[in-house]
């Protein structure tokens, strides 16, 4: 069974929501960053990390990614075009509109006395970065079309942190239609129940 070790405030919700929709068991263990068990695993002491048999693989896209190539879910195959756009999507999340929220995160966890504008330059990164996914998401279910795949996933957990971080996620229209929808899934849920669990 696939143990995900970290804790669900962080990108270890990515690893629980992907193993929920391919169906497959794992355990929660809890851990902060930079704690001693984190650190025997990922010398950068970040979380999440999974831990598959004698495998420990780090950073969460690449083991979202990584199950689903290995359960054939939620991905095209490589070496298609499908994925290749697929995996734009992806670069596209990570660079633009998680890069935004992890700068902002950041500089309040780590940089006290950073200059007090960069929340909104993070902010205002942001905003452009869902002008952007308006306009490629266009009126489609997802981002590929009515295909569910990991850059959905890895959006609708940055949908989630920017709404805690007060963000501007947005009220009405595709984009808010397209976020509920994601939340909605059925694999969501079933994380947000298990995640109770563990947490009591
Ligand atoms: N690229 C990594 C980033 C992981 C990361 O930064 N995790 C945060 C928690 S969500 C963390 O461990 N922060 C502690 C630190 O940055 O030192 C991933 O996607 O897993």
């Amino acid at each position: 069974m696939y143990k995900v070790i970290g804790n669900p405030r962080s990108r270890a919700a990515r690893i629980y929501w992907m193993l929920e929709e391919l169906g497959q068991p794992y355990e929660i263990v809890l851990a902060k960053p930079h704690s001693p068990e984190v650190l025997a695993l990922n010398p950068g002491g970040k979380i999440p990390v999974l831990i598959d048999g004698d495998a420990a693989l780090t950073d969460s896209v690449a083991i979202v990614q990584y199950l689903a190539d290995k359960h054939d879910g939620c991905t095209f195959a490589a070496g298609t075009v499908n994925r290749a756009i697929q995996d734009s999507f992806t670069q596209f999340c990570v660079d633009e509109v998680e890069g935004a929220l992890w700068t902002a995160a950041k500089q309040g966890m780590f940089y006290e006395n950073a200059a007090p504008p960069m929340q909104e330059i993070c902010k205002k990164e942001f905003a452009k970065a869902l002008d952007t996914l308006a306009k490629r998401l266009g009126n489609n279910a997802y981002v590929m079309g009515d295909t569910f795949t990991v850059p959905d996933l890895i959006l609708g957990h940055c949908g989630g942190w920017a709404a805690m971080s007060k963000f501007p996620v947005p009220k009405d229209g595709p984009l808010y239609d397209y976020f509920k929808r994601l939340r909605e899934r059925p694999a969501y849920v079933a994380m947000g129940k298990r995640v109770a669990e563990a947490l009591q």
